[in-house]
């Protein structure tokens, strides 16, 4: 009965989990061995008349979301799209979102997340990277055209065959007209890829994050469980919904598997957020720090009904402690400090945590399996309590990054723990609390912006003999962009250099704040870039 097995080429460059390892976390339960659309398949068998998905239209069932899911996968699939094959997908927060992912999933697809914002810089490394034969995007958004930046990706990269737009698709293919009615699906192995993310970024290029079957259902289920979801659960995707925050912690998987309904909002202010938050009696969502700094200040003045909201989960930057005593006042809601990565671990702050805890700490992990190291620059486990580098291993933390054997003999231990880059201090309850950063990334607000990268494009500028990239303190957004340029002759304008790094492809979250001229740049006792003294100077 079972159709075309999956091939294996996604897997080349792929790092398993150890034999070992891997029946462990089966033995012990935690790999449940169930495939990630079967989220979606097993809650429109319990409740198919429940709502799965909220949009302007109104409410959409399990059994609808579920059967056009397999619609989508059986269109995929005729157009020649096989199992195992990758797929770009890049669409902003859309009701489609639900239909595109879970039909790839079904499909044994593996879709490749790509942010809104990524750019041809981004986009044409990813697709590249993983071979894509397919690209998903949406026609435009704002006065940004998806369908130019595809001809520019389809002409670079040769694997990529099929281009599907959800709205005018120009020369491409509508993605409305994809779906079709089909017989039986390819059977997915749980221990397969099933998704990839995109890393924040610490070295050059964004890096990719090859996630199983049956690791992310682990991610969602038990972050639900964390959560307390029910199938009574709205849950709004405010931020990027191809980011793991909201995608699997819990998020839109997490609320799938217990049954709730999720509603999208393409834009986070809190006009509109707000508005899809009374429409839809939106009872959960995630938001990085700036964003619940906004919506609690937003309080004031918007007169939107926000009493449905039961939680609100802050992430992707350090959240400081006078903003996290703000959330509940204002918002009504409980407050959950986040600290996860795409690589795997997360940690939360438990509902039933004592305030201390909720508004000092970020969290401790979600599962018992997870493995936590504090390490000094050495190496060496640091005293309890002492600060060090945060190194992790556990079931749902990737050993490797996709195709990239050389930084992953850097970016992890022999033993296979994640070398986090980030510094923490770990409490007697196991929370841990983020107190800085070794690696060289800029985090603007929740999104990393790798400096290397930067700088190597910085690099790019005819005028530009030397480059650094650091981050300054910004009330806002935690932290800004600052470029220090050694030039020849004139210096050039941010926005000269703004539009120079736009015309290379770059993404606009990762475009200088500010922009500042040295002679020099100072140096460490290695010899490199100094940047404590660059950001003291700046
Ligand atoms: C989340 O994932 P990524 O992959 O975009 O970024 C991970 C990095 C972490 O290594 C850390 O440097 C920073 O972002 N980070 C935080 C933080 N949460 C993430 N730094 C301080 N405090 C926090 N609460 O950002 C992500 C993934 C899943 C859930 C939540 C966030």
């Amino acid at each position: 009965m079972t159709s075309t097995p999956t091939g294996s080429a996604h897997r080349d460059g792929y790092v398993p989990f150890p034999a070992d390892a891997a029946a462990q976390y089966r033995a012990a339960g935690f790999w449940a061995g169930r495939p990630l659309g079967d989220l979606l398949r097993a809650s429109a068998h319990r409740y198919p008349q429940r709502p799965a998905l909220l949009d302007a239209e109104g409410s959409h069932s399990y059994a609808d979301i579920d059967a056009a899911a397999d619609r989508m996968a059986h269109g995929l699939l005729a157009l020649g799209i096989a199992p195992g094959d990758r797929v770009v997908v890049q669409l902003p927060n859309v009701p489609e979102f639900m239909t595109v992912l879970f039909g790839l999933l079904r499909a044994g697809i593996i879709p490749v997340l790509s942010l809104p914002a990524h750019r041809r810089a981004e986009i044409e490394h990813l697709a590249r990277l993983s071979d894509a034969v397919g690209y998903i995007v949406a026609d435009r958004a704002g006065d940004f055209d998806y369908r130019e930046l595809a001809s520019t990706v389809r002409d670079a990269v040769p694997s990529l065959r099929h281009v599907l737009v959800l709205g005018e698709p120009g020369p491409f293919t509508d993605l409305t007209s994809v779906p079709r009615d089909g017989g039986e699906l390819p059977e997915i192995d749980p221990g397969d890829i099933a998704l990839m993310l995109v890393s924040g970024g610490t070295t050059g290029l964004p890096k990719l994050i090859a996630r199983t079957h049956d690791d992310y259902v682990y991610n969602a289920t038990t972050s639900a469980e964390v959560c307390a979801l029910t199938e009574q659960d709205v849950y709004l995707a405010t931020l990027p919904a191809a980011h793991n925050f909201p995608l699997a912690c819990p998020g839109i998987f997490g609320t799938v598997g217990v049954g709730g309904a999720v509603a999208f909002v393409g834009d986070p202010s809190p006009e509109s957020a707000f508005a899809a938050i009374e429409r839809h009696r939106v009872t959960v969502t995630a938001v990085v720090p700036p964003l619940a700094q906004l919506w609690c200040a937003a309080t004031e003045w918007e007169e939107a009904d926000l009493s449905s909201l039961r939680l609100l989960q802050v992430g992707g930057a350090r959240l400081a402690e006078v903003n996290a005593k703000e959330v509940t006042p204002a918002l009504g809601a409980t407050l959950q400090q986040v600290f996860g990565m795409a690589e795997g671990l997360i940690n939360y702050t438990r509902l039933d945590d004592p305030a201390e805890l909720l508004h000092t700490t970020q969290g401790r992990p979600l599962s018992p399996a997870d493995e936590i190291r504090v390490v000094d620059g050495d190496g060496n486990d640091v005293a309890p309590g002492a600060e060090g580098e945060l190194l992790t291993r556990g079931p749902y933390t990737i050993r490797g990054y996709y195709r990239a054997a050389e930084h992953n003999a850097r970016a992890f231990t022999p033993d296979g723990f994640y070398r986090s880059g980030d510094l923490v201090r770990r409490l007697p309850s196991g929370h841990l609390v983020v107190s800085g950063r070794i690696k060289d990334v800029i985090n603007r607000g929740g999104e990393n912006v790798s400096c290397d990268e930067l700088e190597e494009h910085l690099l790019a500028h005819p005028a530009v003999r030397h480059a650094a990239a650091v981050g300054l303190p910004d009330a806002v957004l935690g932290e800004k962009v600052c470029a220090v340029l050694v030039v020849d002759g004139e210096m050039p304008t941010l926005a000269e250099i703004k539009s120079f790094l736009t015309a290379r492809g770059l993404a606009t979250y990762k475009l200088p704040d500010v922009l500042r001229r040295s002679d020099k740049l100072p140096i460490t006792a290695v010899g490199k870039i100094d940047k404590k003294a660059l950001r003291a100077e700046s």
